[in-house]
């Protein structure tokens, strides 16, 4: 392909011809002759011509097919160059911003008159792999930090929250990469321990070993880092916390020596990815699998709260990772006991304005309540889904969305906050109720009293006027 580009500045100048000359056949188009001459010389195609006129671009032989780059500096004759290659039949045509303070501005005003042309701006383009490049070096420094600090220490402990999941998991994987340490050197541990079976599949086909701990044993480590958690998660029960690494919102009321806490980031693991990058770690098949599959499954393979920096680390670690491993585990997620779930919630459920609402009634696992609203969520004409049963001696209820409509964090708050835990986002929610506070409040339902008495609160929430809603965003 042909491009011709008309610049003044002998950098830019440099700069497209090392760029384009592999692969483009480059001419430049200077204003001043000394300039001209000195790219000459030094081995450039370049010609002295006035840009304003159109002869010079038909001497140029430009066609409609000659890609034309104009490097704008902020001069007022640009609008005359652009008419003269327009009028010597010049179509594709690239401004390049160089030095302008408000292109966005510039751009508006030259599109007026050209709305064919393209825009771009030096400064955009050179400035994303710049800000990675000083962004990987800060977190480098960071993380040999942290690496020195926890270099000599004889045993280590990696917490995760309790039931992990694949985030905690395969984040506290890559932790004990980044430490250089072993399953002997770096224990993997939980107050409590995994049992989702999509979970327990992780465990066994990735041979992740985790173990079960009592808070009191955190102080024979010498030093201690949560992944995916803070230490507020533990009401107490851990006093003290070397490193913290997490996606959630920082949580105020702890210290620790080190926190890298990311709470735009979709997973811990992409937190992760950036340390081992950082410092150019070897990341094992097994450790690249489980982080790619913890990515996937905490922003819903990019359907929640993903973000750029999320893509990158996933197409970082896909070359690396066993892709037919993370389908075994994703295969994982259905169940006999839990189709069995799935099939009360249609026996049982009820359907109004695309909410769908229904009880399982007891439970003997919690995770049967958030995978039945995961499932129907997945069906045509639902929009929303509030399923609830008993676990224990409280009612579960989780809520899900397509995230376009009103928050379901909110809802759970709005209706169960006053009497339990209830939290969220704006897309999936939760609240857990003690069933002698839930029957207080809303009286000793059964379980279709039950499922009429949610549904009439949530269409009632989804009936709110905007502006209440915006009141309980600075409630909650
Ligand atoms: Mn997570």
């Amino acid at each position: 392909m042909r491009c011709l580009a008309v610049c003044q500045t002998d950098l830019v100048i440099r700069m497209l011809d090392e760029i384009l000359l592999p692969s483009f056949e480059v001419d430049f188009i200077v204003e001043s002759k000394p300039l001209a001459r000195r790219l000459h010389d030094a081995g450039m195609n370049v010609t002295a011509a006035d840009p304003k006129r159109t002869d010079t671009y038909l001497k140029a032989d430009v066609t409609p097919g000659t890609c034309v780059i104009v490097e704008d500096t902020g001069l007022r004759n640009l609008k005359k160059v652009l008419e003269a290659i327009r009028d010597a039949g010049g179509t594709l045509v690239y401004v390049l911003g160089v030095g302008i303070r408000d292109f966005r501005k510039r751009e508006e005003e030259l599109k007026a008159q050209f709305p064919e042309n393209n825009y771009l701006a030096l400064s955009e383009l050179f400035g994303g792999p710049l800000l990675t490049e000083f962004s990987r070096s800060l977190t480098r420094l960071r993380v040999q930090q942290y690496q020195r600090f926890f270099h000599d220490a004889d045993r280590v402990l990696i917490l995760t929250h309790n039931d992990p999941d694949p985030d905690a998991l395969a984040s506290a994987l890559a932790l004990r990469n980044v430490l250089r340490r072993t399953k002997q050197t770096a224990i993997i541990a939980a107050i409590e321990g995994v049992t989702r079976p999509e979970n327990l599949r992780m465990l066994n086909l990735l041979d992740i070993h985790i173990e079960i701990i009592r808070p009191e044993q955190v102080s024979e480590f010498e030093r201690v880092a949560m992944v995916d958690v803070q230490p507020h998660y533990f009401r107490g029960l851990i006093d003290r916390v070397d490193l913290v690494i997490d996606h959630h919102p920082e949580q105020p009321g702890y210290s620790a020596v080190f926190k890298d806490i990311r709470p735009d980031y979709g997973s811990t693991s992409t937190i992760l990815t950036e340390h081992l990058r950082a410092v150019d770690a070897n990341i094992s098949e097994r450790t690249a699998t489980a982080m790619l599959y913890a990515i996937k499954s905490d922003t819903l393979f990019f359907n929640r709260q993903a973000n750029r920096v999320d893509i990158d680390a996933f197409s970082y670690l896909y070359p690396l990772a066993d892709a037919a491993l993370i389908r075994k585990m994703e295969g994982a997620e259905i169940t006999m006991d839990r189709l069995e779930y799935v099939l009360k919630a249609k026996q049982n459920g009820r359907m109004t304005e695309q909410v769908f609402c229904a009880f399982l009634g007891a439970s003997p696992r919690e995770d049967f309540i958030p995978y039945v609203a995961d499932f129907y969520l997945q069906l045509e004409d639902v929009k929303w889904t509030i399923i609830s049963g008993i676990v224990n001696d409280s009612l579960i209820m989780s809520v899900r969305n397509l995230g376009y409509s009103r928050n379901a964090g909110e809802f759970v708050r709005k209706y169960f906050s006053d009497i339990g835990s209830a939290g969220g986002h704006r897309a999936m929610a939760k609240a857990v109720v003690p069933l002698r506070a839930f029957k207080e409040k809303f009286g000793n339902l059964q379980a279709d009293g039950l499922t009429d008495m949610v549904l009439k609160l949530a269409l009632e929430f989804l009936h709110e006027h905007q502006p209440t809603d915006k009141k309980l965003v600075a409630k909650a």
